[in-house]
C-alpha cells in the first residue's frame, strides 16, 4: 500500500498505521532525500540535484530478498518523481508522472512498498521534465548475495553528461532548429550519422571530471568488479580499460556468458558489469569513459596503495559511434520459457527535423497509445529506426529480450535499455506480466521530451 502525504500532515498525526504491518515496516523502511547540491566542475560552482539515503550515501543498496520499502522525500523548491530504472514495480509507483503517479510536490513524501524480483545494477533517476540533466540520479544496487561470490572488490561508476547551461534552454534552442552549441549555431539538426546534439560543458563519473578524477585504491593483484551506470542525458559512451583486460559479465543488471575485451560500449541509461583483474605489483591504471563522436573523455584510476597517479589530459582520440557489433554477441544466461510469439507489433522511431520533433509510429504525444496487450502474452516487437540519429529505446516495467538485429535472429541479451542507431532494427520480445500502463521511449532526454515517447496499456488496466 501507499500513499502520499505531506510533511506537514505527517505532523498532525494523521498519518495513522496507513500499513497493515506498521512495526515491521518502519524497521526496514529506506529514506531517501531529493534535494539540491553544489560540486566543482571544471573549477566551477555548479548547483545540481541529488539522491541521499539516510546513511547518508547517494542512492540506494539492498538485497534481493528485501521487500523495496523506500520513502522518498522531496526536499526541492519544485515537483519531482523517481523512476527505478531497471526493478518491475507494480504500474502505480513507476514514477512517470501523469502516467503511473502525480509529481511528488515541495515537502511531501511518497512511501513505495513492493516486492522486487530484479536484482543487479540499475538506478534511479527523475522522471520529471528535465531534471535528469541536472543530475537528478543515482546507483540502485540489488545484490543477490551479501558478499561478493568472488574474492573481489567492487566499485559503482556513476556517468553523466553535465551543462552549466539551463536544460530548458538547451531544449528551446534544439527546437529552434539551432544546435545546442553556440559555435555551431544554425547547424541543422540530426543529420544522417549526427552523433550529438548537444554540445556539454564536461562529462563526469561520479560527479567528477578527468581533471580531479576520483581514485579507488585497490589491494595488489585484485579482481575488482565495476559496476558502470550511464546516466547522461544524451550521451553514448565507450568503457575504455586501456591497457586492462576485462569480462562483461552482465548488461542492464541481467548476467550475459562473460564477453572478454577492453573497450565496451554503453548507450544512455545502460549498465554495464565489468570484471577486472589488475597485473601484479602496484601502479595506477586509468578506466575510461569516452562519449561517441568526442575528444573529451571523462574516468576514474585504480590504484595501489601510495601508488603515483600519472593524470591523462582530458582530449584524446575521437571515439567511434557506437554500434550494435557487441550486441550481436551477447547471450544472456537466463533462458526465457519458449512459448511461441502471440503477436508482433511494428515500431517506427520517427521525427528528427529541423522542427526537432520526434516520435513513435510518426506520433509525438507523450502519453499516446503505441498498442495495448493483454496479460501473458508473449509480444515481439520490430523497432525500426527511421531516423537520422541513434535511440536507446527502454521499456518500463519489464526486461526483454533482445531477438533480432536487422532480422538476423540472435540468443541476445536480457535488457531494458537498447540502442537503436540509424537504419537499423531492432528485435525485442518480452512477456506481458506487470498489467498497468507503461512508458516505452527513447532514452535521450531530450527526444523524450520533444515527443519520442508513447504508451503500453494492459487491457485489464484502467
Ligand atoms: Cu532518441
Amino acid at each position: 500500500m501507499t500513499f502520499s502525504l505531506s510533511r506537514r500532515t505527517l505532523l498532525q498525526g494523521l498519518c495513522a498505521a496507513p500499513f497493515g504491518s506498521g512495526l515491521a515496516r518502519a524497521q526496514t523502511l529506506t529514506e531517501l532525500k531529493v534535494a539540491s547540491r553544489i560540486i566543482e566542475v571544471n573549477g566551477r560552482a555548479a548547483k545540481i540535484f541529488g539522491i541521499t539515503n539516510n546513511k547518508g550515501g547517494n542512492g540506494l543498496s539492498l538485497m534481493l530478498e528485501e521487500r523495496f520499502q523506500v520513502r522518498v522525500q522531496n526536499d526541492l523548491p519544485g515537483e519531482t518523481l523517481l523512476h527505478w530504472h531497471g526493478l518491475n514495480p507494480p504500474s502505480a509507483q513507476d514514477g512517470v508522472p501523469m502516467l503511473s503517479q502525480a509529481p511528488l510536490k515541495p515537502g511531501s513524501f511518497f512511501d513505495y512498498d513492493f516486492v522486487n524480483t530484479r536484482s543487479g545494477t540499475h538506478w534511479m533517476h527523475s522522471h520529471f521534465g528535465l531534471q535528469e540533466q541536472q543530475l537528478l540520479s543515482a546507483p540502485l544496487i540489488v545484490r543477490e548475495t551479501a558478499e561478493p561470490l568472488f574474492d573481489e572488490q567492487e566499485h559503482v561508476v556513476m556517468l553523466h553528461d553535465f551543462s552549466f547551461r539551463d536544460p530548458q534552454e538547451i531544449l528551446a534552442e534544439l527546437k529552434g532548429g539551432g544546435h545546442a552549441n553556440n559555435s555551431m549555431a544554425g547547424m541543422k539538426m540530426a543529420m544522417p550519422g549526427m552523433l550529438n546534439d548537444i554540445m556539454f560543458d564536461a562529462y563526469l563519473a561520479n560527479d567528477r571530471a578527468l581533471d580531479d578524477p576520483e581514485v579507488v585504491r585497490v589491494g595488489r593483484s585484485t579482481q575488482i568488479r565495476l559496476r558502470i551506470i550511464n546516466g547522461a542525458a544524451a550521451t553514448n559512451m565507450w568503457i575504455d580499460l586501456g591497457t586492462l583486460k576485462g569480462e562483461l559479465i552482465a548488461v542492464d543488471g541481467n548476467a550475459i556468458f562473460p564477453l572478454k575485451g577492453s573497450l565496451f560500449p554503453l548507450a544512455i541509461a545502460q549498465r554495464a558489469d565489468v570484471r577486472v583483474k589488475l597485473p601484479d605489483g602496484t601502479g595506477a591504471w586509468p578506466i575510461l569513459f569516452r562519449p561517441e563522436g568526442q575528444v573529451t573523455r571523462t574516468g576514474i584510476y585504480l590504484a595501489t596503495q601510495g601508488a603515483e597517479i600519472a593524470k591523462l589530459p582530458d582530449e584524446g582520440e575521437v571515439a567511434p559511434k557506437l554500434d550494435l557489433v557487441q550486441e550481436m554477441k551477447l547471450r544472456s544466461v537466463a533462458v526465457l520459457p519458449s512459448e511461441p510469439v502471440t503477436r508482433t507489433e511494428i515500431l517506427a522511431l520517427t521525427g528528427g527535423g529541423s522542427d526537432y520533433i520526434w516520435g513513435l509510429n510518426g506520433k509525438s504525444a507523450m502519453h499516446e497509445t503505441i498498442f495495448t496487450v493483454h496479460e501473458s502474452e508473449r509480444i515481439e516487437v520490430i523497432m525500426q529506426n527511421q531516423t537520422g540519429m541513434a535511440h536507446p529505446m527502454h521499456l518500463h516495467g519489464h526486461y526483454f529480450k533482445v531477438v533480432a538485429i536487422n532480422n538476423i535472429p540472435i540468443e541476445g541479451a536480457l535488457r531494458d535499455t537498447v540502442l537503436v542507431p540509424p537504419s537499423i532494427s531492432v528485435t525485442i520480445r518480452f512477456a506481458t506480466e506487470n498489467p498497468g500502463n507503461w512508458a516505452f521511449h527513447c532514452h535521450h532526454l531530450y527526444h523524450m521530451n520533444a515527443g519520442m515517447m508513447g504508451t503500453i496499456r494492459y487491457s485489464s488496466a484502467a
